[in-house]
C-alpha cells in the first residue's frame, strides 16, 4: 500500500513540476507560446489533455494521497 502511496505523491510532484516548468518556459521564452495560453505550442498537439485535465488530474491525485495517508496512518 506505502508503494502506491509514494508513486501517486511522485506523480503529483512530476505533474507539479510539469506545470510549472509550462509557465516557466512559455514566461521566460524558452519555448514559444504564440497562443498565449503557457502552453509551449509544441506540446500542445499530444499533451493538450494535460493542460485541459488539470484540475481534474491534481483533484484526483490529491484526494487519492489524502484518502491513502488517513488509511494508512491513521
Ligand atoms: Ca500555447
Amino acid at each position: 500500500m506505502t508503494e502506491i502511496l509514494y508513486t501517486l505523491i511522485f506523480t503529483s510532484l512530476l505533474m507539479g513540476g510539469v506545470y510549472a516548468y509550462a509557465v516557466y518556459a512559455t514566461r521566460s521564452g524558452i519555448e514559444e507560446d504564440e497562443n498565449n495560453n503557457f502552453i509551449p505550442d509544441s506540446w500542445e498537439k499530444t499533451f493538450k489533455w494535460v493542460f485541459t485535465g488539470k484540475v481534474l488530474i491534481m483533484f484526483g491525485l490529491g484526494f487519492a494521497v489524502g484518502f491513502l495517508v488517513s488509511k494508512l496512518f491513521f
